[in-house]
Formats: C-alpha cells, structure tokens, sequence
C-alpha cells in the first residue's frame, strides 16, 4: 500500500475494520472514498474500495429483507475505552478471566466445552472500563463461525493458556491456527496488512492461567516452539488476588489509550467521565470522540496538563497527556 495515505484515511479505515454490520462497513467505505487522494498511486485501492462498497451494500439490503440467514451472529454495541475478546482452547480459563475482572457471571466449570456462546462484561480500571468478551472454545477441528467477524472487528486478544496442562501448546497453537487460516493472524499489533487488505491482524496477550502449576515455564516454552510470534505474556493465578490486579493493570496497558477529560468555558472540568483516546492522540481525536462534526468545525483548544501550560492556547494537532483537561472552541 503506498505511504501517502492521510491520517484522516487511516482512521477512517480502522473504522471500517471495526465496523459490526454490512450497513457500517458502506458507511466506513464511502467515506474512506471520499478522503483517499485521488491520483495515479491509488488507483488500484480506490476500484478495490468501490468494489467492497457495491458488496456491502448489497449484503445491507440482504441484512434488511431477509429474515436471518442459517448461522448465527452476535453483535455488542462498543463500551468503554476498548473491546478484548477472551479466545482459547477448552478449559483454558476464558470464563473465570471474565468472573474475576467484571461483573458479568459467566457459567465457570472444572469441565471443557462449558461455555456454548459469547458473553461481555466491563473491567474497571480506575476512571475508565474496557470491554471483555468471554467465547466459546476453539480446536484444531471446530470454529464457531462468527468468531472471525468478532475477532477482526475487536480491539485486541486476550489468549488464554492452561499452563498446567500438557495439551496447551498444541491446544494454543491450534486456535492460532484456525484463524490464521482465515486471514485472521493473532499477532503483535491491530490492523490491516500492509500488502494484502484481505489479512487483518490483531494485537494478541498471552495470558498463562493455573500459572503455579511446577511445569508451567516448560509448557510455554513447548508453545514457543510450536509458535514464534513474540507475544507479549501475562501469568496468572485466578485463585491469587494480586495476580489478578497485575492483569487488570496489563490488559488496561494493552487498550494504549489516554485519559482525557472535557470542560465547558468557565465551567469545572468533566472529571468523572474521560474521554479516552489512542496514546498520542490530539485535541483533532479528542474532538472526533465528543463528536464528529466536531472535529470539522474546532479552531482551538485550551489545555490544562502535562502537556501544555495551564489554560494554553493549541491547535488541533497539538498532542495530549494522560489526564489532561482541554476546552474545545469551534
Ligand atoms: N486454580 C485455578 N483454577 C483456574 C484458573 N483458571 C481457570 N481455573 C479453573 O479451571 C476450570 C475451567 O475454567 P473456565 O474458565 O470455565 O474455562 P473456559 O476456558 O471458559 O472453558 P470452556 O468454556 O469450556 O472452553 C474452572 O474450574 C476454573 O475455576 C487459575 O488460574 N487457577
Ligand atoms: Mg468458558
């Protein structure tokens, strides 16, 4: 894909690749048409984009009239400052990850296949909640269908691993697998591949479940082996109160957003619900998150914080801190 491609295009195409319906994705297509620069470079993207505009439309206007086709999908509205879905092998401890760090109440059992459908839940961490979705189990020979949109669509993988079992790094190996297999690589980072718009990627956790089990450091390098992708890792033990803390901090670290919160002029800031924004956002994303025309009409912004003096007067490039407090002006 050339270099050239605005920042404005890269977002719209991010939330294209988020986007949960046919009727989302003509919206997120028809403006990255708009925005894509119109010259000899892009030529191929921009017939490729027209072609997956006429195919989204169409399976809308099949979404619409048809009752549901066979097979089933789930679709959760986005909540809090990003979306992780929870995927393993059975019995890998996805269920007891969602019990311990929301306050959903998923079904937790000593036996495998136990969870049969997704099932979110919000994690606090601090101010702010990220959404975790709880899945059923993957194997070397089943795949929930409709795991794939989730998982495309989603911010970031949490793995789980069962490191007292003997059958996890194959158990592990084989999920990686099955979506790899359709263009989905659990991987070190989000987002479309550079060369082949058909392969998504998706930042990936390792988190190693029963981790005091003695064998637990052998069976990852058995999964090291099997698969070399450089996963960032997570230990824990559900039955230890400071792992999970450690966990919850890890997975809040994984969403890579800032905190930021609004004021109206003359007004107290809005300190009980931040916006939050990728890590080196500007006050441009921050106006995009209150609202998208927003974005269009901001002329300035006064920030408070880190990253400017108190009151300071920026631009819609300037970028912003953890916990800044900023006043947008149209
Ligand atoms: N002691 C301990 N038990 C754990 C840990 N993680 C999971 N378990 C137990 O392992 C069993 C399976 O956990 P679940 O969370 O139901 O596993 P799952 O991956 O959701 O399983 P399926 O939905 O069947 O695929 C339960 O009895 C959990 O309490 C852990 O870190 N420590
Ligand atoms: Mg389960």
């Amino acid at each position: 894909m050339p270099a050239n491609l605005t920042p404005q295009y890269q977002k719209a195409e991010d939330e294209y690749r988020r986007a949960q319906s046919a009727e989302e994705r003509a919206q997120c297509l028809e403006r990255m048409l708009q925005l894509i620069p119109k010259h000899k470079g892009t030529e191929k993207i921009q017939a490729d984009l027209k072609t997956r505009l006429k195919e989204a439309k169409q399976e809308a206007q099949t979404e619409k009239s048809s009752a549901k086709k066979a097979g089933k999908s789930y679709r959760f509205p986005r909540q809090g400052a990003g979306q992780l879905l929870i995927l393993g092998g059975p019995n890998a401890g996805k269920s007891r990850l969602l019990k311990e760090l929301t306050n959903a109440q998923p079904a937790v059992e000593p036996y495998p296949f136990s969870t049969h459908e997704p099932m979110p839940g919000m994690m606090p961490w601090e101010d702010v909640t990220v959404q975790l979705i709880d899945t059923p189990p993957v194997t070397d020979v089943h795949l929930e269908p409709y795991l794939v949109g989730m998982v495309r669509s989603t911010d970031g993988v949490l793995l789980c691993f069962d490191a007292s079992d003997d059958d996890s790094p194959a158990a592990t190996a084989a999920v990686i697998d099955q979506f790899a297999q359709r263009k989905t690589i659990l991987g070190t980072k989000t987002g479309f591949d550079d060369d082949d718009f058909s392969v998504v990627h998706i930042k990936t956790m390792l988190v190693m479940t029963r981790y005091n089990d003695p064998d637990a450091a052998l069976r990852l390098e058995l999964f090291r082996e099997l698969v070399s992708t450089p996963f960032e890792t997570q230990s824990v033990d559900f039955n230890d109160p400071n792992a999970v803390d450690q966990l919850r901090d890890q997975i809040y670290r994984m969403v890579n957003v800032i905190r930021v919160y609004t004021k109206k002029p003359g007004k107290p800031a809005e300190k009980d619900s931040p916006f939050t924004i990728p890590v080196d956002g500007t006050v441009e994303d921050l106006a995009y998150q209150v609202h998208r025309d927003l974005a269009d009409s901001l002329k300035f912004a006064k920030v408070w914080g880190e990253s400017a003096h108190d009151g300071q007067s920026v631009g819609r490039e300037h970028k912003l801190c953890d916990k800044d407090v900023v006043e947008l002006h149209v």
